[in-house]
């Protein structure tokens, strides 16, 4: 990774001629510990760059050796809301006008094991995603789709057991056996420690129904992949392009050697994992960070013992990102998916989601999900960049920034390796609060304008446009949900049901067996989603996560700057006329574990002199009410990005209100749509955050608003 050759050195001195105030350093920059220049030559390019072959180890220019040029990428749009029968409904009508691939979105209620009549999920049923509570409902979700046609993937990682299983026997009612399945299942707990936060159980015996699942899959679905081995989450939690590809790529050698541990061959189950990647605006970046995968696996596959070329390909789905949508100005969005999704394609993903322009407001429309569908159509067939394979192969940089984002990824996955691996590294939390420090800085870097978000830190609008936003019922759906319950409890062999949970319960106590083949037993007696959850919960726990906060990023990026110095000021003359500090307590109700804006809010706010109290992921209304009143806390931060705003925040407020303690100021934040901010005022939320929220300003309003409160 060196910054100067010859030819590099020619063109410095000729920009310093053309240069005014400014040197030609000066435009050097860095992704995230790689360094990029302004120019690069044919002296950059990498020794392998000149003989490699698409469809050939290590895969740099791509897994296959025609590409798109024999087969366009799979559109593989991500979607589920409501109940199995709506979503049943937008899964056709997509598929008739383009899309090649389903991609199941579940509720937060599901992806926690939870079935809809629980009382933890009244605000999350229904809501981000699809609920699924039984077979029966699964069987609703597939109706008229043939699954021995249609590839499936379904964004699942706690309850994948459950939902797996369930998948299995709506396929076999279907007449469809296991082995026709073709498809992907998510199943990527590691991240989920790490960024996501809708795990279950443990570490250990989360990693081990992994275990589980490659097994089965290996052995009954040869079609199916096992895992999607996923940095998007890292990159959407605030992950640097490298951080995403090591930490993504070491938590992949932890599930490799899981299933070695149980007895597996390699080549058996290799070919069948698979990967899920981030693609935000960073354009050659992303690209770039695409084609270092593909290498650094190769690589670390034919480490691991894989013979078969087929076990060191990287394939993989992408997204673009949905971290940089913005809620002003939204229709940008529409521009900054495209030019994501161009990124993916010269990348050479294998299949993509493009996100809807909405979506950093609310669920997407039918309207904003076929704009989302049209890019790729549009991509596919109007752009030509399908003709040719890895067309950006043979550019001076990109090829440069590929090896360089090799080199850099290698060293801190080797670093990881020497400390004991991802599993271990997830357990002592240091890559969360990595990421965390690099989602601060990025956010920093955004209010201070030193990074440009058009429409948000300049060329703002005076006025946003009205937009129509899709609004879910969520009443609705879980009267819908529990009626359906009701009617399976009463309908199906209980004690059918009771022997194959007993069974499943048996498994995974024993170790004997395979949790998924108990899964599906349970299932075909009509066990519930929640019943099988609980069941391995019975043996394995339920994983109580701490919640760590980084400081200092605030103070040292804002280091002399007034308007910092402003706040911090403010709040410390509160601190020295009341004798303690202003206090705010951080909370995330509901099922929703997006934690990245909580995180970022509670380290700014404790680096300006906060007392910050940050509650646990998953509390209920009743749970943070009764904390922020013990710990006497000023305001409450109430953080939502899975639309169960409406619901979880004005209970909150009511409950602060029966209990005598009106004091206590409560702001939201997070994806709201504007639409609901009169409802959120009217139910008594002092102010709303959304995205694209200057942290300095909030922090302002939080404190004129304590201050106008003990003043009355
Ligand atoms: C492909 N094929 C080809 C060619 N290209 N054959 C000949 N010539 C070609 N040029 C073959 C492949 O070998 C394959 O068959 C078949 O065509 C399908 O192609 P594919 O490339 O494997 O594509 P696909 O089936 O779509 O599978 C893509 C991967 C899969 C492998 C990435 O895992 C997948 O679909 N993942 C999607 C994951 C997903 O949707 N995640 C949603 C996350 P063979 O299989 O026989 O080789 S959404 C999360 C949102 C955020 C959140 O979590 O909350």
């Amino acid at each position: 990774m060196t910054l100067s050759n010859d030819t590099y050195k020619k063109w410095q001195a000729l920009a310093e001629k053309e240069l005014r105030d400014r040197k030609p350093a000066d435009l050097e920059t860095d992704y995230g510990g790689v360094p990029i220049r302004p120019a690069y030559f044919a002296e950059d390019l990498p020794e392998q760059a000149h003989e490699a072959m698409p469809g050939e180890a290590p895969f740099t220019r791509g897994v296959r050796t025609t590409m798109y040029a024999n087969r366009p990428w799979t559109i593989r749009q991500y979607a589920g809301f409501s109940t199995a029968k709506e979503s049943n409904r937008f899964y056709r009508q997509a598929l008739e006008k383009g899309q090649k691939g389903l991609s199941v979105a579940f509720d937060l209620a599901t992806h926690r094991g939870y079935d809809s009549d629980h009382e933890r999920v009244v605000g999350d049923v229904g809501k981000a995603g699809v609920a699924i509570d039984s077979v029966e409902d699964m069987k609703v979700l597939f109706d008229g789709i043939p699954l021995d046609e249609m590839s499936v993937s379904m964004t699942m990682n706690g309850a994948v057991i459950p939902v797996l299983a369930m998948f299995v026997v709506a396929a076999e009612e279907q007449g469809v056996s296991q082995e026709k399945l073709s498809g992907t299942i998510q199943n990527d707990i590691l991240k989920e420690f790490m960024v996501r936060n809708t795990f279950i159980y443990p570490p250990e015996p989360s990693m081990r129904i992994i275990a589980d699942i490659i097994a089965h899959t290996a052995e009954f679905m040869p079609k199916f992949n096992s895992i999607s081995i996923s940095g998007y989450h890292m990159h959407e939690a605030g992950a640097t392009a490298v951080q995403e590809l090591a930490y993504t790529l070491a938590d992949g050698m932890e599930y490799v050697r899981a299933a070695q541990a149980r007895g597996l061959d390699i080549d058996a189950f290799a070919g069948r994992l698979s990967f899920f990647f981030g693609i935000g605006m960073n354009f050659f970046s992303e690209v770039a960070k695409l084609r270092a995968a593909r290498t650094l696996w190769a690589d670390i596959m034919k480490d691991l013992g894989a013979k078969n070329p087929r076990s060191m390909m990287l394939r993989t789905h992408c997204q673009t990102s949905g971290v940089s949508l913005t809620e002003q100005d939204p229709y940008n969005n529409i521009v900054r998916t495209a030019y994501e999704a161009m990124a993916a394609i010269l990348g050479g993903t294998q299949s993509l989601h493009t996100n809807s322009f909405d979506e950093a407001i609310a669920l997407p429309t039918e309207f904003s999900s076929r704009i989302a569908r049209n890019t790729q159509l549009i991509l596919d067939h109007e752009t030509r960049v399908t003709d040719v394979v890895d067309p950006l192969g043979g550019s001076y940089y990109v090829e440069r920034l590929t090896a360089d984002m090799v080199a850099k990824a290698g060293e801190m996955i080797a670093e990881i390796e020497e400390k004991g691996g991802m599993t271990k590294a997830v357990q002592e939390g240091l890559p969360k609060l990595e990421i965390e420090r690099a989602a601060a800085i990025r956010q920093t870097r955004v209010d201070k304008g030193e990074d440009v978000i058009v429409g948000v830190n300049r060329y703002r609008l005076d006025k946003e446009d009205d937009l129509d936003i899709l609004d879910i019922d969520n009443k609705k759906v879980r009267a819908e949900q529990v009626d359906a319950l009701q009617r399976i409890r009463a309908n199906r062999n209980q004690d059918a049901c009771d022997k194959a949970l007993a069974t499943l319960r048996q498994v995974a106590e024993t170790r004997e067996g395979n949790l998924l083949a108990a899964a599906i037993d349970a299932a075909r007696a009509r066990a519930t989603l929640g019943e099988i959850s609980d069941a391995m919960e019975e043996v394995f726990g339920r994983h109580r996560p701490t919640t760590k906060v980084i400081s200092g990023v605030y103070s040292e990026q804002y280091a002399g700057d007034p308007e910092y110095q402003a706040i911090t000021k403010r709040i410390a003359e509160f601190e020295t006329d009341q004798s303690r500090k202003p206090a705010i307590y951080i909370g995330k109700m509901g099922q929703d574990g997006h934690d990245r804006g909580a995180k970022v809010i509670a380290t700014a706010f404790a680096d300006m002199g906060f007392d910050v109290h940050i509650g646990e992921l998953f509390e209920t209304p009743a749970e943070v009410a009764e904390k922020a009143i013990d710990l006497k806390v000023d305001a409450i931060g109430a953080s939502s990005l899975a639309a169960g705003h409406k619901t979880l925040i004005p209970e909150l407020v009511d409950l602060l209100r029966e209990k005598g303690a009106e004091h206590i100021s409560v702001f939201a934040g997070g994806v709201i749509p504007e639409q609901d901010y009169q409802a959120l005022r009217d139910a008594g939320v002092s102010d709303i955050f959304g995205p694209g929220t200057n942290v300095l300003d909030a922090a302002n309003a939080v404190m004129s608003r304590i201050e106008g409160k003990l003043r009355n």
